[in-house]
């Protein structure tokens, strides 16, 4: 019985630093590979056409608790992007019950998370359609909850995301003009990190997105 409980021991809790050393490990993508400068990121992109793809959302599982520590991505994201003096959790430390958040989308701030969408900033339907079809299970549910990077999973006004939906910078932009740099910088670094290619008229808009930029 006590060698049972001695082998059981490290897995009926996982300690900070083990969770600490899951994510250090955890790399789905080589962020040295993305360029730093916007001619860099323009130039990095992969044109193609946008690939016929039979997308099902469910093969892209989210959101899952990738640390064990009971907050999904989610949770996760709205604790990361809230004013942290404004944060309220439930009693269980896994669920956030009220915050503070300033959707760049729109510049709108919320209080209450049930009127936040955490938006995967290329969105799923994107991916599939411009290489991400053919990626295994695992690196889908890897992209889905990306988590290692703050690029691509922020909260979002909820009304805002569903007019996006699943298109491109050519299809749909940020109401808030000031966001587009930020927008297309990311966008950008998201592609050329997980190998996403870009249709043309995408990336003409990322081009003048990335215009709006404030000079170096
Ligand atoms: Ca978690």
């Amino acid at each position: 019985m006590l060698i049972l409980l001695v082998l059981a021991a490290p897995f009926l809790s996982r300690g900070w630093s083990e969770a600490q050393q899951l994510w250090e490990n955890y790399r789905p993508v080589d962020l040295e590979s993305i360029p730093s400068g916007d001619r860099g990121l323009l130039d990095a992109l992969v044109v193609a056409a946008d690939q016929d793809v039979d997308y099902q959302r469910d093969d892209w599982v989210s959101w899952i608790d990738f640390d064990g520590d009971g907050q999904d991505t989610r949770q996760e994201v709205l604790i990361a992007e809230s004013d942290p003096d404004a944060l309220v959790m439930n009693r269980a430390g896994t669920r956030v019950v009220s915050g503070r958040w300033q959707d760049p989308y729109t510049g709108r701030v919320f209080t209450d998370p049930a009127d936040l969408d955490v938006d995967h900033l290329v969105p799923l339907g994107d991916a599939a359609r411009s290489g991400g079809q053919a990626w295994s299970a695992q690196r889908k549910e890897d992209y889905a909850n990306w988590l290692t990077d703050d690029r691509n999973l922020i909260a979002v006004d909820a009304s805002a995301n569903r007019a996006k939906s699943d298109q491109s910078p050519d299809q749909w932009r940020p109401p808030e003009r000031s966001y587009w740099c930020t927008y297309a910088r990311d966008w950008a670094a998201v592609k050329i990190g997980w190998g996403l290619s870009v249709t043309e008229g995408e990336h003409r808009a990322l081009t003048r997105m990335l215009a709006t930029c404030a000079p170096a």
